[in-house]
């Protein structure tokens, strides 16, 4: 195991109904540390390039007016192969279909919204935190 870096979101649907901290805390209890956090509106364009990768996908549309619908905060945490482990942790996309006890199971109320985002590899993960973040926070 060695220590990596990923990217996730807590997504406007979870910051609306003022269960950042509930997020946080779960952050917390699972061992990573927070290396960079902001709070922030994506316009709908900025979010289309953050998901262009589904741009083919009949949701797109749907998923960037509401990840443009009010604030998210970005984060950038570590962990020993926090990769996995933060999608471990948030569970599967559909919260219907996630184990008891992880955050989208627990805390999401549809497939789409579903209270968080992660990275989903290696690759991903540089993009996405390179979309978000500069190298002078990431220190
Ligand atoms: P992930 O977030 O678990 O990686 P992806 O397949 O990458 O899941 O999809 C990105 C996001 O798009 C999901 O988190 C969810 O918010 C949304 N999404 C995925 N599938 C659907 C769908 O069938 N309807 C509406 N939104 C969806
Ligand atoms: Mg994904």
């Amino acid at each position: 195991m060695s220590l990596e870096r990923t990217f996730a979101i807590i997504k406007p649907d979870a910051v609306s109904r003022g269960i950042q901290g509930e997020i946080l805390a779960r952050i917390q209890k699972a061992g990573f540390t927070i290396v960079a956090i902001k709070s922030m509106r994506l316009t709908k364009e900025e979010a289309g390039g953050f998901y262009a990768v589904h741009k083919a996908r009949p949701f797109f549309g749907e998923l960037t007016d509401f990840m443009s619908s009010g604030k998210i905060i970005a984060m950038v945490l570590e962990a020993d192969a926090a990769i996995l482990k933060w999608r471990d942790t948030m569970g599967a996309t559909d919260p219907k279909k996630a184990a008891p006890g992880t955050i989208r199971h627990d805390l999401g109320t549809s497939i789409g919204n579903n209270v968080t985002h992660g990275s989903d590899a290696p690759e991903t993960a540089a993009f996405e935190i390179g979309y978000f973040f500069a190298g002078l926070e990431l220190i």
